[in-house]
């Protein structure tokens, strides 16, 4: 049988894989172009997607995670074979990690090739190294698959705990033509791709008996209570419950925090003292001290509710006395719905013991946060931002480093939901540029980033792509001239520095100007405040390098009991 293939209409792999994305509202691609994935980048902008192109496959993932976490779809990053894949791979496992939906799209070779090692350009048995760190792998050889095969992978990133999702596009595939009709026929579009997951009426009233009896309970909301956006809800639990929360560090915003109720400033003594507490989206992990030791109360002393999507998070490190498995906005909607008007409030006695002692912290850091020192400290610093986020609570708010990002999450209060993306679970340096990039491209919104010097390192080259794309970004570079302080010395008097300091009075505000975006150097508060707001008003591509003292920070920010420590005595 021969087919008229002269008047057939055709397509291509190219071209189904645009439908296919694009058909489940994929608008975004961030990307580094090369072999074999050039032209499909190339026809995915003239097929009217975003292509965000960077300049490092991993500043592309990291971006694609964070636009996962933002929007609920999964970011894609698209990235050449084997290199490109790899500098991608940090990004999905960082996804997998942080419960983000994400795909990451990779070009490779052809499996005939690759599995007798017979030495491809840029070879590599992707699929095989994907599946550890991602939450499932797949690879698509057939043009007649990649409808069904897009699905997949987005209701794998995103149905229960969202996560990275790898997915293998040999080379080969792309050119694959096949009928037009058929082709189109073949593309799925994923019906309720996160469905609802309704918790069991037994465990809604286990939880809400538990809480009746607490006489100091605690609301701990996760970035999984954030990434849900049940956010009216979650409100309305909180207040209607009388009971003290604390944001894990990107819930920040969910409430203001400066809401009556916030207990970030009292962490300790809640989390010492609570008798009840109540997990929604957040893990009992090193965040949270594993929810024992001396950061919480005596054993035996507090119980859990603990409310998330994955059953297996249940036990994880303690014994919950009320495992509530769900979706966050069903969950939180039976919870409300099951204390309904008559629910009396936590007690009184509690609230106001928890709001004096963080009152009393607030009060004492006030006045530290008001210095105008030069050389700036981070207080004085990070009090000039905290009164530009309080006139601006629609600014993004990204951040990484030690002190950097210890001090700011303190003292920059956040009041709308999802606008502080942070360094997450793995307490990542490197996703400053990225995460800028994508909450500007997503959001629409201005972004801030306020950068250690050594964090900003990571993603630096990004800011020509953040200036190529004229992106409302400023990036503030607390610069202290090393990672956690810049005095180190090398102990032998040698002429190498030490392993921890950088070149004195670096620029960083030249490299903005290398690629047309404003570069500018603050060496106190006034002037630190002067240029972010000169920035947000302009809405330019903007780093102000801000001069920070370099005996200001100490070891690891707030997290240096984690160092293991030599039993040898120092050297020097
Ligand atoms: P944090 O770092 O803020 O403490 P984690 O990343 O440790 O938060 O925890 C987030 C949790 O939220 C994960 O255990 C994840 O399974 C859960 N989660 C994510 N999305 C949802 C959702 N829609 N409903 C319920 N749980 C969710
Ligand atoms: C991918 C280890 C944690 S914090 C940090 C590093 C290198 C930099 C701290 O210095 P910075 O901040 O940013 O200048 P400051 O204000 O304290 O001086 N590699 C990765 N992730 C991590 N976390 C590290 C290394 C690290
Ligand atoms: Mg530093």
């Amino acid at each position: 049988m021969t087919t008229d293939t002269a008047t057939q209409e055709l397509t291509d792999g190219f071209h189904l894989i645009i439908d296919a994305l694009k058909l489940n509202g994929i608008e975004t691609i961030y990307h580094v172009p090369g072999i074999p994935v050039t032209d499909l980048g190339r026809l995915m902008q003239a097929e009217g997607l975003r292509v965000i192109s960077f300049r490092h496959e991993q500043h592309a993932g990291y971006a694609a995670s964070i636009a996962g976490y933002l929007t609920q779809k999964p970011g894609v990053c698209l990235t050449v074979s084997a290199p490109g894949f790899l500098n991608g791979l940090t990004a999905l496992a960082h996804a997998t990690t942080n419960c983000f939906p994400m795909i990451l799209i990779s070009g490779s070779s052809e499996r005939e090739v690759v599995d007798l090692q017979q030495g491809d350009y840029e070879e590599m048995d992707q699929l095989a190294v994907a599946k550890s760190v991602c939450k499932a792998a797949y690879r698509i050889l057939h043009a007649q698959d990649i409808g069904i095969g897009i699905a997949r992978a987005i209701r794998a990133a995103c149905s229960g705990r969202p996560g990275g999702v790898y997915l293998d596009l040999p080379a080969k595939l792309m050119g694959q033509a096949m009928d037009a009709a058929a082709g189109k026929k073949s593309l799925v579009k994923v019906v309720d791709p996160a469905p609802a997951h309704i918790p069991a009426p037994a465990s809604i009233s286990r939880a809400l008996d538990l809480l009746k009896s607490a006489k100091k309970p605690l609301i701990i909301l996760g970035k999984g209570a954030a990434y849900a956006q049940a956010d009216a809800d979650i409100k309305a639990l909180v207040e209607s419950s009388g009971i003290p929360y604390l944001p894990m560090s990107m819930a920040k915003g969910l409430l203001p925090d400066n809401h009556a109720q916030c207990a970030s400033a009292a962490r300790s003594t809640v989390l010492k003292e609570a008798d009840v507490v109540m997990l929604i989206g957040a893990r009992l992990n090193w965040l949270l001290s594993h929810g024992k030791g001396k950061t919480w109360g005596a054993p035996g002393s507090q119980k859990f509710i603990h409310i998330d999507i994955d059953p297996k998070e249940m036990d994880s490190n303690i014994g919950i006395a009320a495992p509530v498995v769900g979706d966050i906005a069903s969950t939180v909607a039976a919870i409300l719905k099951g204390m309904g008007a008559g629910w009396q409030k936590a007690p009184a006695e509690w609230m106001k013991t928890v709001r004096e002692k963080a009152d009393a912290n607030i009060t004492k850091m006030a006045p530290r946060l008001q210095n105008n020192n030069v050389p700036m400290d981070y207080h004085g610093a990070l009090g000039a931002l905290k009164r530009i986020f309080a006139e601006r609570p629609d600014v993004i708010l990204v951040n990484e480093g030690a002190n950097t990002l210890d001090f700011a999450r303190s003292i920059i209060d956040i009041s709308q939901p999802r606008k502080r993306l942070d360094v997450g679970t793995w307490g990542i340096m490197g996703i400053g540029m990225g995460y800028a990039v994508a909450a500007a491209v997503e959001t629409g919104k201005p972004v801030i980033a306020v950068e250690g010097d050594s964090a900003f390192g990571f993603s630096g080259m990004e800011i020509e792509t953040i200036c190529r794309y004229s992106l409302p970004v400023c990036v503030v570079v607390f610069n202290n001239g090393g990672i956690y302080r810049g005095t180190d010395k090398n102990p032998t008097g040698g002429a190498d520095p030490a392993p921890t300091v950088f070149v004195k009075d670096s620029r960083y505000d030249l490299m903005m100007q290398a690629f047309g975006g404003v570069g500018v150097t603050a060496t106190s508060p006034d002037e630190l405040s002067r240029a972010v707001k000169e920035a947000l008003a302009s809405g330019k591509p903007t780093l102000v390098n801000a001069v920070i003292d370099e005996n200001a920070g100490t070891e690891s920010g707030r997290i240096g009991n984690l160092n293991p420590q030599s039993v040898v005595a120092k050297k020097a």
